[in-house]
């Protein structure tokens, strides 16, 4: 059974089996599928088109069965690998062990936010950024940079206590905990976690940063532990909605898959700890 761990409480050889898991799956070229697909979908998603990864109510179940996906693909490599979460409220400077030479490298350097320490600087060889969307080969960060504060618990608090899963128009100017969580209304708590780190982080193109993966973990976990406060709260919309991803819909890019079938994310993994 898959167990998704806070990063902080990973030990150094769960640390290195999570690195070892990425370098292999990038050498192999199914990494940057995964980047490709996420960057389609970011490009495509409109306020007044087809909507399914970002911006709708998708938003959610899309991200959980994309990171089912590239789970199972590192579980491929090495059974034992679980994905980490980052807890951004409770490690939110640049000198969390997070990003730590031994685990995903630091900061850009400032002329060119090239980070140039750990096993996903471009020095090293594992790492060439080849899905970009400014032609620079390297992993670039600029944490804090951006935006100065990452959210905090609090914030996140106020954002949980929302009942109503989403509300039309089902976009970026809904009302709602899914917006308020991705961030595009109120104290915006996913985007602005995506600015904070910077680089390409800060762009379609962000699963090419190791870290995409730990803080949509995170948001995956704060979407259930928003279900078992409001578990009469259900996803919305049920009923089939123009340009949206109603209950029942099927999310492109697979053809198997419906929000209803991602509500419950025990039938895939359990988290730690979801107090
Ligand atoms: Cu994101």
């Amino acid at each position: 059974m898959t167990v998704r761990k806070n990063q902080a409480s990973l030990t150094a050889a769960e640390r290195r089996s999570f690195v070892d898991a990425l370098l292999e799956l990038k050498r192999t070229g199914q990494y940057d599928a995964f980047v490709t697909t996420h960057n389609l979908f970011i490009m495509s998603d409109t306020d007044s088109g087809d909507r399914v990864g970002h911006r709708s109510p998708s938003f959610l179940p899309w991200h959980r069965r994309f990171l089912i996906q590239f789970e199972q693909a590192l579980q491929a490599i090495d059974p034992a690998v679980a994905l980490p979460y980052w807890d951004w409220t409770a490690d939110r400077t640049a000198s969390s062990s997070l990003w730590a030479p031994g685990f995903l490298g630091g900061t850009g350097r400032s002329r060119d936010g090239q980070v140039t320490e750990g096993p996903f600087a471009v020095s090293g060889g594992r790492w060439p950024v080849t899905v970009t969307v400014d032609g620079r080969g390297f992993l670039r960060r600029a944490l804090g940079s951006g935006v100065p504060q990452l959210p905090t618990r609090a914030e996140v608090d106020s954002v949980l206590a929302m009942p109503a899963y989403d509300t039309a128009p089902w976009n970026s100017a809904s009302d709602g905990f899914r917006n308020h969580l991705e961030g595009w209304r109120g104290v915006n708590l996913h985007n602005r976690v995506h600015v904070w780190v910077g680089g390409q982080m800060a762009t379609g193109a962000s699963p090419n940063d190791p870290v995409f993966w730990l803080h949509h973990a995170f948001i995956d976990r704060l979407w259930a532990q928003w279900q078992a406060r409001h578990p009469r709260s259900a996803y919305l919309p049920a009923a089939a909605t123009r340009n949206v991803v109603s209950l029942n819909d099927v999310m492109r890019p697979w053809n198997d898959v419906t929000p209803a079938e991602m509500l419950d994310h025990t039938e895939f993994y359990t988290f730690d700890t979801l107090a």
